[in-house]
Formats: structure tokens, sequence, C-alpha cells
């Protein structure tokens, strides 16, 4: 991890400058507008933060520090965390030397398997990540070394060791509570041998026999690491991390807000219409029936779960990428099956509706009925699996903000009758 942390440190300084320049030189320069639609409109369009990780083009998708995902699809995600933070993939060296360091790290902590335990048998797995995030936080080592006084200029070092735990750890974290919550059995330790992907799905302790789990872990924790800095868990753990309080407060709120059925929670929701479907028609339904269905859901007042987006206007790649996983995999799967008719039909409906902005898949679309067909079937733990990519973005998010010293996030509000008085 040496390498790393050496690295980020001859970036920065540079980084720094450019930034005071960039302000200095243009600080009064109008970048963007607000209108009172878009007040009330969740604020959509409004280019109001810096987030340099990744961006994500309506019709490209995302692009993690000027690569599309698709092009990245087929790398580790250690090497997406370090691509992440400093803008560059690590050389084989680099790699070794951060792995070596996440498998040096110690596990999670007993004490941490007793809380979870102590938790009542219906508690959604979000909470228990959440929870066990928060357990986690007597090692924080920012919160350690603020208390200590430390200088502004120090604070990306100790936020990229609590960033290197939470990488370890959250792993761990997150296989033990599917063991705990599906009452399959004590959590698994990690293997210090293992990658990150490849460690996870051992720890799920599903049967894999020929590695295509972990190769479908892998992918998965590539294809949701992060997007932009806009959505509601980056920009929720952003908010939380610009107050200083610590990166394992800053990713729990984070995912608190990824649990939510429009950001994260979609991808069970997803795999729950699709078995309804399933069930409703005894397998694959006609093109016919599942148009039927579609409206039925619509009618009902529903959304159309995994399609749709708030900034994406074409089928987001990182569905792409799953679909061409499950077409390599899983072409003998039903629900993968009714994933790929859902593809050709849901758009023409949406449209039709004419509601929906973008009428196409998004990441959630998919996902889960490649994980159903590994035997991950549990499917309110699917946004477990979101949190741990996820977690990555955050956490890289954080530290680079701590590097470049953000400020606390403070927006100003006002109230309706102030903007009555102003078009009156
Ligand atoms: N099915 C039905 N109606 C939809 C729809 C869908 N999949 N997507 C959007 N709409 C509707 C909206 O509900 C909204 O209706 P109202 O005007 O009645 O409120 C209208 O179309 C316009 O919405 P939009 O501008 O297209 O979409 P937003 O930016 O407001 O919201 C999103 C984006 C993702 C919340 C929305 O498309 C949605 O609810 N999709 C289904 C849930 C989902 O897949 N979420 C996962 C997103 C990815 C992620 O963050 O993880």
């Amino acid at each position: 991890m040496l390498k790393l942390k050496e690295k980020l440190a001859s970036q920065i300084p540079g980084l720094r400058e450019e930034l005071k320049n960039l302000i200095g030189d243009n600080g009064d320069k109008v970048i963007s507008q607000v209108t009172i639609q878009q007040l009330w409109g969740g604020m959509r369009g409004v280019k109001s933060l810096i987030c340099d990780t990744s961006v994500v083009e309506p019709v490209d998708g995302l692009i993690i520090r000027g690569k599309s995902i698709l092009e990245l699809a087929d790398r580790l995600p250690e090497e997406i965390f370090i691509l992440l933070l400093t803008g560059e993939l690590p050389t084989p060296d680099e790699l070794k030397d951060f792995q070596a360091g996440l498998g040096a790290l110690p596990p999670v902590e007993e004490y941490v398997w007793d809380v979870q335990r102590a938790l009542p048998a219906g508690t959604h797995p979000m909470v228990r990540l959440s929870i066990g995030i928060m357990s986690l936080e007597s090692n924080s080592r920012f919160r350690a070394r603020y208390s200590e006084g430390m200088k502004k200029t120090d604070y990306w070092e100790p936020a990229l060791e609590d960033a290197s735990v939470l990488m370890h750890k959250i792993p761990e974290l997150a296989a033990g509570i599917y063991r705990i919550h599906t009452g399959k059995g004590d959590p698994i330790h990690p293997k210090a041998d293992l990658d990150m992907g490849a460690n996870y799905a051992y720890m799920l302790g599903l049967p894999d026999p020929n590695g295509e789990f972990a190769d479908l872990m892998r992918l998965y924790l590539v294809l949701h690491s992060d997007h932009e800095g806009g959505n509601v868990s980056a920009l929720t753990t952003h908010v939380v991390g610009s107050a200083l309080s610590d990166p394992y407060y800053a990713v729990s709120a984070g995912l608190n807000g990824l649990a939510g059925p429009l950001h994260g929670l979609a991808n069970q929701e997803c795999l729950a219409f699709v078995l309804d479907i399933e069930k409703r028609f005894n397998g694959v339904p006609s093109e016919k029936d599942l148009t039927d269905f579609c409206w039925e859901t619509l009618n009902s007042g529903k959304v159309i779960p995994g399609y749709g987006h708030a900034v994406l206007r074409e089928t987001d790649p990182r569905f792409t990428a799953f679909i061409n996983f499950g077409l390599k995999h899983c072409q003998d799967s039903v629900p993968f099956q009714i994933v790929n008719k859902m593809f050709q039909t849901v758009p023409g409906v949406l449209k039709e509706h004419g509601k929906a902005a973008n009428p196409y898949p998004n990441v959630d679309a998919g996902s889960g009925s490649l994980l159903y067909h590994y035997g991950l079937t549990e499917f309110d733990y699917y946004t477990v699996l979101f949190g741990v990519s996820r977690a990555m973005g955050m956490l890289s998010q954080l530290v680079l903000s701590r590097a470049m010293g953000a400020p606390i996030f403070r927006p100003k509000s006002i109230s309706r009758d102030w903007v009555k008085a102003q078009v009156s």
C-alpha cells in the first residue's frame, strides 16, 4: 500500500497548485445557472459539484478517469480503486503492493459479528451493512489523528488509511452478513492469496466449481464502483465527510442512501419483478404478454424497475456488460431470458407511456438474474453487493476531497416566499 500512498503524495501538491490557480484566475466565472424548475426538480443538471473520479455521459455512460467502463470490465476491482484515486491504472508492481498491503490487514473483529447476531432476523441486509460499518468505526485513524491535532494538509493520509481498512473489511463484513442473515453459517475469513472479487465470492460460501461466480463478483465490483458525484450515495458521503466526520460515518451514511428503491435497492426490485413474470407466465412470456404486464405495472402507478436514469439517455453500458456475461455463461437461465426479453420490450412500452426521459435499462436491470443463476437467490441482499462495490467510489472521492481541502458543504436554501417575491 506504500506505493499508492507515495503516488498520491507525489500527485497532490501539483493538484493543489492547479486548483489554486484555476480558482485564482477564474473564480468569478459562471458555469451554471439554476431555474425554478430545477429547484423543485432535484437539482437535475445543475453543475454544482466537483468529482474527479468519474463522469457519466448521457449516451456513453460511465467514464472512469477518461476510460469507458466497457474498456475496464476485465480489470480487477483493486485496479479500479487505484485508477479512481490516482487517475492511472497500477503497474503490476503497484497492484501487488496494494493487494499485499490489504492482505496483511487484520480481519473483521469478533465483536462485530456479535453485533450482527444480536440484530433481529427481519433486519434488512443494508441496515446490517450500515450498522456493521459503524461498528468498525473505533478503528478510524482519521478520528484519532484529528483529535490529536492534525494539519489540514495531512487530512488525506489518515483518510487513505481508513479507506484501505474499509476496502479490506467491507467485503468480509458483507459476506459475513450474507451468511448470518440467511442462516448459512458462521462468517468465513478472507484468504490472503485471493483478489478482492474472488475473496468475496469465497467468503459468501456459495459453490463455485469452475470459478465463474468469482468472475461475476469481479465484474460486479468493477461495474458498480463509481458513478460521478451527484447521485444520492456519493453526494451524501461527500456532505457527511465535508463535516470531517471520518470515512466510516460518511460511507455508512452514503450506503443508507443507496438503500432507497429509486437508487441501489432497484436491483432487488428488478429480480422480484422478473420472478413475478416467470411465476405469472410459467416461464418466459410472449412479447404480447410481457407488454401487457408492463402496462399493468405502469397503470397501477408503479415504475418498471431497472429502467430509466437521472442522467443516462441510452442503454447503460454496465447493463451491456452484464448481458454479455449472461450470454456467455447463463443462456439456459429463465430469469436471464426474461431480462433479455424485457430489454427488447420495455423501451417501446416506456416510450409509448411517454413519461420516462430515458426508456432504456440501467445497471440494475440485469445483474440480479446472473446472481440468481449462481445460487445467490436471496435478493434482499443484492444492494449489499452494490454497496461493497460503490464503497470504492465513495472512499476514493473522500480521500481526494480531503487532499484538496474541500470545505464543509453548505449550499444556500431559500424559502418558497423568497422565490415568489423574486418572480413577482
Ligand atoms: N418506469 C415508470 N416510470 C418511470 C420510469 C420507469 N422505469 N423512469 C422514470 N419514470 C417516470 C418518473 O417516475 C417520472 O414520473 P412523474 O413525472 O409522474 O413523477 C417521469 O417518468 C420522469 O422521470 P425521469 O426524469 O425520467 O426520471 P428521474 O430522473 O426523475 O428518476 C429514476 C430516475 C432512476 C429514479 C427513475 O427512472 C426510476 O424510478 N426508475 C426505476 C427505478 C430504478 O431503476 N432505479 C435505479 C437507478 C440506478 C441507480 O441509481 O441505482
